[in-house]
């Protein structure tokens, strides 16, 4: 491809028919960055102990996203399944932490979620209204323990890629763009970086950054770990440069108490909860930490492609709805 030919030129990605024989050569490409991704991180996950668990759809118990300060979710999707209303997965945060509470102490899941984000968010380039999170549980983890596996996960990946795909990044002229990176990774915390930056603290760190960064500290879902007595949360987002966000966590909630007063305090509706809050009350509900990577992302991050749903063979653009 000519230097020209380096730069994104889909605003809004097309799908598979409309694409012209020089993007179909680029989807490709991002393609087969994709399948080499998703092979570097399950097999790391896998090495490190993980069980790999298939995802579930439906459910009568999903994630919230509530209160979310980055949510815009327009419509949530229910229907009756058997006579029962069920969801579709927001994520599967509940799931995973009875899981690693059980049977599954480490685990895995490759997990599909529909979040029908307004159609204005489908011009930022970092929404799609279905992804798949890499979402991961462990038992009796702390913040810690989650940092240095990503770190581990992430600086393999990197370094892997461009040893093993130097052609294909080079190709689509992501090869020096990619800088290697190296844990531990800064920390940072949310309340500080607002009382610098302000309003904008997302959009300017992550313009000054050149390495990965983790951001604790931010006030959300009942799940994560909420210290009552100082008010800092234990959770945290990992920022990539000049990209964003694609990776949030944290260490959860597991006492009968806390959550219960949490889903009351955020007007959250607790019949759709009752298996972790019954699970919690018998002391069944372990502490656990963990975390979801947001895949599309992280493959937007390393195509360097315009909208993360160029990364998607059956692009969902929030407002756009194609056949496929
Ligand atoms: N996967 C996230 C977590 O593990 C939750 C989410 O997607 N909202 O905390």
């Amino acid at each position: 491809m000519t230097p020209n030919e380096c730069t994104p030129t889909i605003d809004l990605p097309k799908s598979l028919d409309q694409l012209t024989t020089q993007e179909i050569e680029r989807k490709a490409c991002i393609g087969r960055i994709a399948t080499y991704t998703l092979c570097s991180l399950t097999s790391t996950y896998v090495n490190q102990g993980f069980q790999w668990l298939l995802p579930v759809v439906l459910s009568q118990s999903t994630d919230p996203l509530w209160p979310d300060p980055s949510a815009s979710i327009e419509k949530r999707l229910e229907v009756d399944i058997y006579g029962k209303p069920v969801r579709t997965m927001a994520s599967m945060i509940v799931h995973k932490l009875i899981a690693a509470s059980t049977a599954y102490p480490k685990l895995f899941i490759l997990s599909p979620n529909v979040r029908l984000e307004k159609s204005e968010r489908g011009k930022t380039g970092k929404h799609i209204y279905e992804f798949t999170q890499l979402d991961f549980e462990a038992k009796d983890a702390t913040s810690k323990d989650v940092f240095s596996l990503v770190e581990t996960v992430l600086c393999t990946l990197v370094k892997d890629l461009k040893k093993n795909m130097k052609d294909d990044l080079t190709t689509i002229c992501r090869f020096d763009a990619i800088p290697t990176i190296e844990g531990p990774f800064k920390i940072f915390d949310r309340e500080d970086l607002e009382a610098k930056y302000g309003a904008t603290w997302e959009t300017d760190i992550i313009a000054e950054i050149t390495q990965p960064v983790w951001i604790t500290n931010i006030p959300r879902e009942f799940y994560d770990f909420e210290d009552f007595s100082t008010g800092r949360w234990d959770n945290y987002d990992l920022f990539m440069p000049q990209f964003g966000e694609i990776l949030s966590g944290s260490k959860r909630e597991y006492e009968y108490d806390k959550i219960t007063e949490k889903i009351e305090r955020d007007g959250v509706r607790k019949e759709n909860f009752a298996l972790i809050i019954k699970m919690a009350k018998e002391g069944r509900l372990k502490p656990t930490a963990g975390a979801g990577i947001g895949i599309e992302r992280l493959i937007g991050y390393l195509t360097g492609v315009k909208h993360i749903a160029e990364c998607q063979p059956f692009p969902r653009v929030p407002g756009i709805v194609h056949e496929l």
